[in-house]
């Protein structure tokens, strides 16, 4: 996102050879790919890529279920890169920065508020909100504004079961989620980059849209903290940047909110954020992504409108200008 500091190098180039080779392989032994995925437990606890994991947090089980409803033929992404390849700014702004320096922050005890535009105002907390409904497995793909992808199997809930429990007045158009602001633990917040906390937001329908998730976990285990424990969203058709981490508080609003990116550069990073390969970044094309642990002479991968979920979103923006409504 900024541009001022030097390119460092991927996570997916620094893999070791052999583990990049039986990785290789064994995704071109899956085939079909989707009928042998056999869900977190196989990658998670296979040899393949556990030992090549970062050892610096022993993360706890979550299983969820997996959902057939939500699998993608694509290959999911090397955990060791979803965990160790990294956007939190709050723990600095290199891609492992996160993984390096996240173990400091405090997640239990952990309340989430929601307040606002609701008829009953709560503070949960996280055992009640991990009991709140069953944990599903959904494989989604995760597109940077960056343009480079991956595919991530998380653990979670539809975020439309928490916002129904404090029932939003007929005033709640947007939500507004903001993250945690620890300062003796998170090290970003030195950079003034983002005027703390980080708050990123959606349309009403489109947090009650059945793809919004609410995620405790990745991988089968509880989520590590540079992947935004102990909760944050994952909202599959938008640039990452909309999914915050780490998530303190969401408020329903009647009108549109503060959003962290839009505040710092409205006319590069809008309030949808809505992936689309035919609009450009002002600085760079939307048409294609790297895709994490593909290795540097691989081809890019086209990018898909909505992130090849428009079957779904869609109909959410019929009408709209999408080249203004960026
Ligand atoms: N609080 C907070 N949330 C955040 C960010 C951040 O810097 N701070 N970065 C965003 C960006 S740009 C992306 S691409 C995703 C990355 O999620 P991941 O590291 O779990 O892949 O988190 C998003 N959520
Ligand atoms: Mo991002």
């Amino acid at each position: 996102m900024r541009d001022s500091k030097p390119p460092r190098i991927p996570a997916s180039q620094i893999t070791p050879e052999s583990v990049w080779r039986s990785r290789r392989s064994w995704l071109k032994g899956a085939g079909a790919g989707l009928l042998s995925w056999g869900g977190a437990g196989l990658l998670g606890s296979g040899s393949l890529i556990g030992s090549a994991a970062r050892a610096s947090q022993v993360q706890g089980r979550l299983a969820g279920t997996p959902n057939p409803a939500y699998q993608i033929p694509d290959a999911p992404t090397a955990e060791q890169d979803v965990i160790g390849y990294n956007n939190f700014y709050e723990f600095g702004t290199g891609k492992s920065d996160p993984a390096d320096h996240a173990a400091r922050m405090q997640t239990r005890p952990w309340t989430l508020t929601i307040e606002g535009e609701v008829e009953k105002p709560r503070t949960f907390d996280l055992d009640a909100l991990m009991k709140l409904a069953p944990m599903e497995e959904r494989i989604y793909r995760l597109r940077c504004v960056e343009a480079w992808s991956m595919v991530i199997p998380w653990e979670g809930y539809p975020l439309a079961t928490l916002l129904r429990q404090v029932q939003p007045t007929s005033k709640a158009k947007f939500v507004q989620f903001e993250s945690a602001v620890q300062p003796e633990n998170m090290p970003g917040l030195h950079d003034r980059i983002i005027d703390w906390p980080y708050v990123e937001g959606l349309r009403m329908d489109e947090a009650l849209h059945p793809l919004t998730l609410l995620v405790f976990g990745v991988y089968g285990k509880l989520l590590p903290n540079q992947n935004g424990a102990p909760l944050r969203v994952a909202i599959p058709w938008k640039y990452g940047f909309k999914s915050g981490k780490s998530i303190v508080r969401i408020r329903l609003l009647d009108h549109l909110p503060e959003t962290s990116w839009a505040r710092i550069a409205p006319h590069e990073y809008g309030f949808y954020a809505n992936v689309n390969p035919k609009v450009p970044h002002p600085r760079w094309s939307q048409a294609s992504e790297r895709r994490i642990g593909d290795g540097f002479f691989a081809p890019r991968v086209p990018t898909l409108m909505f992130n090849g979920y428009a079957d779904q979103v869609a109909s959410l923006y019929t009408g709209m200008d999408l080249r203004a409504n960026y």
